[in-house]
């Protein structure tokens, strides 16, 4: 199946051409420039021999994957899906293998169902994470593709408390043309949140995409915060948020996913969107998020421009890992 075809109906942000679809592979393609020449570049050394599949050849993938920052529990898991396969399918040779871990590497980052688009106007988005994780910048990217697919778009600061955090969201705002519900630094978060949430009501906005602080004063629990500005939305819209938007960076490795998970029990966390894809060389990473974090990964941030963004395809990404470049 074509990637147009794959991403087709995947929600109002997703490409309406073949040839957006293109681009966006190519965008996720370049993003694992550093997993192919990190990580990666050894396992695929390893599959492309006609010598026959050894113990020792799993030894070396399970190492190569750990390396990559898959995790020790995918990984065992990984492998041994993938031995089973070969075993099944009577696969003997290095090179016959490959097709059978490709597979089983697609399996895992598909066990995450996607969700069902969901219609409503505003869509609200909650876009939460820890610090410096690229929340504010997949907001500017989010907000320009919305634009860009002929949506009315509004963005709300409800980061007050990191300084100059308003700044920076009205800043992309501006960069992508979208209006911004800011108050700026010490402002009360949950007054520009219910504002943001009457103003798209009242303008009749399509998507309201919320920005939130990565990191409160020691006095402040971040999680009570966060919990308290999706009773603030429901305040307005008994329904929303629609999607709660989880950033992880995936340099920040297995520490990254750890840190992730306590958002998991604070907010009701629907979709997950990885950052920072182009800035490591341990693209593995997004295995072990799809299996601990246990929500879809919607999205991959593919470098720090505006249209640095590709939503999130199992197939694309572990081609793009096979790749030959
Ligand atoms: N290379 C690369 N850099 C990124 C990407 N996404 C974000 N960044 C960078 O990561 C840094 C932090 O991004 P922000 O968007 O400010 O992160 P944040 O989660 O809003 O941070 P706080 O507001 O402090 O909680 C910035 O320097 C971004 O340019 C990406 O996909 N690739
Ligand atoms: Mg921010």
């Amino acid at each position: 199946m074509s990637l147009f075809k794959r991403l087709f109906g995947r929600g109002a942000d997703a490409p309406r051409t073949e040839e957006e679809a293109h681009e966006e592979e190519q965008k996720v393609e370049q993003s694992l420039d550093k997993s192919r020449k990190g990580f990666f570049r050894q396992v695929v050394q390893l599959f492309q021999t006609d010598e026959p599949v050894t113990e020792e050849l799993w030894e070396e993938l399970e190492e190569a994957l750990i390396q990559g920052d898959v995790g020790v529990e995918t990984t065992l898991y990984l492998v041994n899906r993938t031995k089973d396969r070969c075993n099944r399918h009577g696969v003997k040779k290095a090179h016959e293998a490959r097709d059978m871990l490709k597979t089983e590497m697609m399996n895992v980052l598909q066990e995450q169902a996607e969700r069902p688009p969901v219609q409503a106007r505003p869509y609200v988005i909650l876009v939460v994470g820890v610090n410096g994780a690229g929340k504010t910048t997949l907001i500017a990217k989010l907000s320009q593709r919305y634009k860009r697919m002929g949506k009315q778009v509004l963005i709300a600061a409800g980061d007050t408390f990191r300084a100059a955090a308003s700044e920076q969201l009205e800043i992309w705002a501006e960069r992508a043309g979208v209006p911004i519900i800011s108050r700026g630094q010490g402002a009360d978060a949950g007054a520009v949140v219910y504002d943001s949430v009457s103003r798209a009501l009242e303008t009749g906005a399509d998507v309201l995409i919320i920005d939130t602080a990565g990191r409160l004063h020691a006095k402040f629990n971040l999680m009570e915060e966060l919990k308290k500005l999706r009773n603030v939305i429901r305040k307005r819209l008994a329904d929303a948020p629609h999607e709660v938007l989880l950033v992880i960076d995936a340099t920040t490795g297995q520490n990254g996913v750890l840190q992730a998970k306590t958002f998991l029990k604070a907010v009701d966390v629907t979709d997950v969107a990885i950052t920072k894809m182009d800035g490591t060389g341990k693209g593995g990473i997004a295995f072990a998020i799809s299996q601990d974090i246990e929500r879809p990964i919607r999205y991959l941030g593919t470098g720090e421009k505006i249209d640095d963004l590709a939503l999130f395809d199992p197939e694309t990404f572990v081609d793009a890992l096979f790749m030959e470049k």
